[in-house]
């Protein structure tokens, strides 16, 4: 089948579907457009069906719920919200390089800003008259089935704190950037969760259960947990990791990309950064591996908390081999940790470290 929102994507596996846009693509606008947007599948994407597509909300609520997409759309007030989605893997590919990890070597690209268009999480709770009790877990279950060696096959599923579901910025999204949403990004509904990991945003929701713990889906319980640095696949212990929900503070350059060579003198470097909960208050570049430092140009959207920052500035460069290192600061001046060596873990999650691009610089005579 052809797929023109695959074309221009770095593919870096074709079953389950899981692919990056090069990052030239991801600076290019401020809001991600569907065709450059990674895409992280875990089993087959369902092609379903809108019409009689159906979303079920249960377990400890007041007033079961069934509703069709028509249902959701006319019985609930629509909200919009601007938000990044980011894989707890994005820049995995750094922590590889440390020690093998497992897991696609992605590249600084599984993550994206767009505006999420449905109905607030929190409106369909309260209809279905769900008490707002801290102690209390939202579960969703998707149409997807996983496949997993040791474990068979199980549809996708994972939860949130009730805390978090009745924020107003989660939303059962059924559109993106005002276009329907793809197949490969959960057509006809997904969750998106801004803040947390993208594991958070179920796509081909089919149902939510308010229950008094988390999910006990695989994903919930034995995969997205950041675990200590001597832990490996063979040892692992997934009641003692931290469940992934908050990303960490971030910052990527995308242009110049890697291994790039450019001609001396005076060399645009462009990238995002990414704070949650707080806001991205100073990016550094260096282009001396972090002796030296200067600020970059940031550009962000204050009426959007849930987007990322762009950054950009002007380097004078020689001609030889530079590597040009940016880390962000956040409201709280707190920054990133220099090394991947000093948060490596073998699944390769939350790999917020100074982001390094070598390149070539060419003396132009
Ligand atoms: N049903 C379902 N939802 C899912 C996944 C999945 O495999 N199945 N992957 C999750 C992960 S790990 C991420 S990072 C995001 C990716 O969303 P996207 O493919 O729209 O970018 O979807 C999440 N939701
Ligand atoms: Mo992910």
């Amino acid at each position: 089948m052809p797929d023109p929102y695959s074309s221009d994507l770095i593919v870096h596996s074709s079953q389950p579907f899981n692919a990056e846009p090069p990052l030239h693509r991801l600076r290019a606008s401020f809001i991600t457009r569907q065709s450059d947007f990674y895409v992280r599948s875990h089993g087959d994407i369902p092609r379903l069906d809108a019409a009689i597509h159906r979303l079920r909300v249960k377990g400890c609520v007041a007033r079961p719920l069934d509703l069709s997409m028509r249902d959701l759309r006319e019985r609930f007030p629509r909200r919009s919200v601007t938000a990044v989605l980011q894989c707890a893997g994005n820049r995995r590919a750094d922590m590889h390089a440390v020690r093998p990890v497992s897991g696609d070597p992605l590249a600084a690209g599984a993550i994206g800003n767009a505006r999420w268009h449905g109905v607030a999480l929190a409106d369909v709770l309260r209809e279905a008259g769900a008490r707002d009790d801290p102690a209390l877990h939202v579960a969703f279950i998707c149409r997807d089935e996983v496949d997993m060696p040791g474990e068979g096959r199980f549809r996708f599923g994972a939860s949130i704190p009730m805390g978090k579901a009745l924020s107003p910025e989660v939303l059962l999204a059924f559109a993106m950037n005002g276009e329907p949403l793809a197949p490969e990004h959960g057509f006809p509904l997904r969750v998106i969760v801004p803040g947390y990991a993208g594991v958070r945003s179920p796509k081909w929701l089919d149902a939510i259960t308010v229950q008094d713990m988390p999910s006990d889906n695989h994903m919930q319980q034995r995969d997205y947990k950041l675990l200590p640095p001597g832990v490996t696949a063979d040892t692992v212990d997934w009641a003692a990791g931290i469940p992934i929900n908050d990303m960490p503070l971030n910052a990527a350059t995308c242009e110049p990309a890697a291994g790039a060579t450019v001609p001396a003198g005076r060399v645009i470097v462009k990238g995002y950064a990414i704070a949650t909960g707080r806001t991205v208050a100073r990016v550094d570049v260096s282009a001396d591996s972090g002796r030296t430092w200067r600020q970059a140009e940031l550009e962000s959207d204050p009426a959007a908390p849930w987007s990322w920052t762009f950054w950009r500035t002007t380097l004078d460069l020689a001609a030889g081999e530079h590597e040009l290192t940016v880390r962000a600061w956040d409201s709280a001046g707190q920054t990133q940790p220099a090394r991947p060596d000093d948060v490596w873990n073998f699944k390769g999650y939350l790999c917020a470290a100074w982001h390094r691009v070598r390149v070539r610089v060419l003396s132009i005579s």
